[in-house]
């Protein structure tokens, strides 16, 4: 009998983490165990999202976050175990929060030169339905001589040393990119309890014909940004209109135009003249990913989303974000195009 073929050369993201640092000599090994208790808090995250339905981890937690949501159990939950996380690795200075009103201060971390940005779980109105939901993170690295200010998180993604997320879907997957770095993505296998390295060097398709809104909001859209999408229900002359695909948590929307391309806006409109999503640990994370990836992602003022800094930490921004050329689709609805 033939013997299966079993790669035994296998890139874990630990593997993946090392060769890394080897390649950077100035580098202390701090980056590099901060993001393995990122990957800790992955892996705890999506067993709990496993387990949910059947250890009572479902519905709310009967308390609601500092912008008004209700809380999921899983949101608590998660975004323990993230901060925890955090704290133990000794790494991180400090940490924003998507459940967190202020900046956490980790002043045991004496010599933590690191500032995270996390939203524990993107998507927790899908929770319950066991639809895919995802963490979102973003790391900076603290200004030169700072022992952690509020500084040095409100900053923007073009000075991002690495950011990316996991989506839990089907199966768990990471996606991480480092600053002048490609992306790189990981599928979480279960039964070694290690990210794989199954999506080196991801690149977006330049353009795909999917776009993907909540078009319930369309009332509340402005004009050009209404004009944008009804142009993509059109069938150019022998072609086809455009699909629509909307899970509703954007690490799931964003991981599939990742791979299959097209575009993912959450725009700014009349009700949220500010948008919806969060620049800290959504749209800058987003945004440094997709750039990366070869594609493009702007604001609702056609401006990079990387360069948007944000005020407050809880800023919010509209977003487009996708393959090359669907974006600038979107810009040339704008009368901005390049
Ligand atoms: P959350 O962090 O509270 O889950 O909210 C963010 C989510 C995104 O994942 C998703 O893109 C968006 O909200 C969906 O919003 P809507 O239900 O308005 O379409
Ligand atoms: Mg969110």
């Amino acid at each position: 009998p033939v013997m299966e073929k079993i790669n035994t050369n296998i890139v874990t993201l630990t593997r993946f983490l090392t060769e890394e640092q080897i390649k950077h000599k100035e580098a202390t090994g701090d980056f590099t165990l901060l993001c393995h208790a990122l990957q800790f808090s992955f892996k705890s995250i999506a067993y709990y999202i496993r387990r949910a339905t059947l250890v009572n981890l479902t519905g709310l937690a009967g308390s609601h976050n500092t912008t008004g949501d209700d809380q999921k159990k899983l949101d608590v939950i998660s975004n323990d175990l993230f901060i925890e996380a955090m704290r133990s690795s000794g790494k991180c200075a400090l940490l924003v929060s998507e459940e967190e009103e202020h900046v956490i201060y980790f002043k045991d971390s004496r010599n933590a030169r690191y500032a995270v940005a996390c939203d524990p779980i993107d998507g927790s109105s899908n929770l319950d339905a066991g639809v895919s939901v995802g963490t979102i993170f973003a790391i900076h690295k603290l200004a030169e001589g700072s022992t952690g200010t509020q500084e040095d998180i409100l900053k923007p993604g073009t000075e991002l040393v690495a950011a990316g997320f996991t989506m839990y879907g089907a199966s768990a997957q990471l996606v991480i990119t480092m600053k002048g770095g490609s992306v790189n993505g990981f599928t979480l296998d279960n039964g070694l309890g290690e990210f794989i390295l199954t999506h080196p060097d991801m690149r977006l398709p330049r353009k795909r014909s999917i776009y993907s809104v909540n078009e319930g909001n369309s009332l509340y859209w402005e004009d050009n940004v209404k004009e944008y999408f009804e142009s993509l229900k059109q069938a150019p002359e022998g072609g086809k209109p455009y699909s629509a695909r909307y899970i509703g948590s954007m690490v799931a929307d964003a991981y599939r135009t990742l791979l299959y391309g097209g575009i993912f806006a959450y725009p700014a409109d009349k009700k949220s003249p500010k948008g919806k999503l969060r620049i800290l640990y959504e749209c800058a994370p987003m945004a440094m990913v997709f750039e990366n990836a070869g594609g493009q992602a702007v604001d609702s003022n056609m401006r990079r989303m990387l360069e948007v800094v944000p005020e407050h930490i809880h800023d919010k921004s509209g977003i487009f974000m996708g393959s090359y050329d669907e974006v600038e689709k979107v810009k040339a609805f704008h009368k901005l195009s390049a």
